[in-house]
């Protein structure tokens, strides 16, 4: 016997997904009205939920079975009674344990408000205290009920293993800086709002890439605002033994390009423009723009509000993004806005730092780690 979950927007729509998935002699065991996101009960949307079951042996039997909603007993008396063979009814046995605890636990969840079967409205409750986005742990939840059997609706190991896989898919493949051939040459440039951590950053990757990597790299900033920024990445390229160059026009950082057109890896630092400020944008443009064969990277804190990354990532997509930097890791315990905005943005990770140490605290994401940190599974 096939048992299965539907979620369908009424209930015409659920009868029909339950016959093309399991045909005409579907057997609705449980039927159940639930309401899916919204504030304070506006807005939402009301879903139906069908748990329906076929006997994969002999249909025609069930087909004479269907039951109307509101299932609390269970069918298996009148199958008993039909199967004399001992080996269907150990299977009716063993369906009707397992229908028996899915019952009770979505009669407990609903009874309390809950809308899932116990081990996910956990899960619901650790991504959303993840600070990922409602509709997106909706989502991800509804999908690994989906790919799991009824069955493994108790099994948290399975469970979690099935989210984390959900979770990496989302969180795409790491994009780091990648030099395919020896002779390939890259130009970067860091974008993002003030003080998330654009200058340490390149600080960090210009040691990795000069001294680990043996890449000739050169350091240049158009951030000339405040003396203390050029300053700081001055005494950085000193410290790691690079040219450094300052950019006070879009004339002078095209200059700086060329005088440099040898090395490997360039990267440029840009100022902490407000993304509120459209004309500190508009200027930041007329530096990039111009240059050739630049991969801009936007860096954001994991720190920061959501609301404030969007206002930022909206504005910053005036220039074209190519991969995300997220700095801060280490001061926060809410990885989900990495998610929710990996996920919506469909743009790779390059790199994500955890601390103020150059270069140690810098990292190409694990996904899966990511994805361990989100589900909050060291906690358990
Ligand atoms: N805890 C922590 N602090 C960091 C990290 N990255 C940078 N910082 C700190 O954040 C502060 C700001 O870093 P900067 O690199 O100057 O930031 P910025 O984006 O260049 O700032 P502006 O140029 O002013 O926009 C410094 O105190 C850094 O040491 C990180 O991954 N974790
Ligand atoms: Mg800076």
């Amino acid at each position: 016997m096939k048992v299965r979950r539907f979620i369908a927007n009424d209930m015409q729509e659920a009868l029909l997904k339950v016959k093309a998935a399991l045909g005409k002699d579907a057997l609705i065991l449980h039927t159940r009205k639930f309401r899916e996101g919204g504030i304070f009960g506006f807005f939402g949307r009301d879903l139906i939920e069908v748990i329906a079951a076929v006997d994969d042996e002999d249909s025609n039997h069930a087909a004479e079975k269907i039951r109307p909603s509101g299932f609390t007993s269970l069918p298996a008396s009148s199958f008993q009674k039909e199967a004399a063979n001992p080996e269907i009814r150990k299977e009716i046995a063993e369906v009707k344990t397992l229908l028996g605890q899915m019952i009770e636990e979505l009669e407990f969840n609903t009874s309390r408000g809950g809308a899932y079967p116990k081990h996910f409205e956990r899960v619901y409750r650790d991504l959303r205290a993840s600070e990922v986005e409602e509709k997106l742990a909706h989502k991800i939840i509804h999908e690994a009920l989906q790919q799991l059997q009824p069955a493994q609706w108790q099994n948290p190991t399975e469970i979690y293993q099935t989210l984390e896989n959900l979770i990496v898919q989302r969180l795409h493949r790491p994009q780091p800086i990648l030099f395919r051939k020896t002779s390939e040459k890259k130009r970067i440039a860091v974008v993002g709002p003030t003080g998330v951590g654009k200058t340490t950053t390149i600080a960090k990757l210009a040691a990795i890439f000069s001294i680990l990597e043996k890449k000739e790299v050169a350091l240049a900033t158009v951030d000339t605002y405040r003396i203390a920024a050029v300053d700081q990445l001055k005494t950085y390229a000193e410290i790691i033994a690079v040219p450094f160059e300052v950019a006070y026009t879009p004339k002078e950082l095209q200059d700086a390009l060329a005088k440099h057109e040898n090395k490997d890896l360039i990267l440029i630092d840009t100022a902490g423009r407000s993304p509120l400020n459209e004309l500190q944008m508009t200027e930041l443009k007329a530096f990039l723009e111009p240059c050739n064969k630049l991969e801009i990277f936007l860096v954001l804190g994991a720190t920061t509000k959501q609301a404030d990354l969007w206002e930022a990532i909206m504005r910053f997509s005036q220039l074209p993004i190519k991969n995300l930097i997220f700095t801060k890791l280490d001061e926060t315990r809410t990885y989900g806005v990495i998610l929710n905005v990996v996920n919506r943005l469909r743009k790779g990770l390059a790199y994500v730092t955890t601390g103020q140490n150059v270069p140690d605290d810098i990292e190409v994401p694990d996904p899966a780690k990511i994805a361990k940190l989100i589900l909050r599974v060291e906690e358990k």
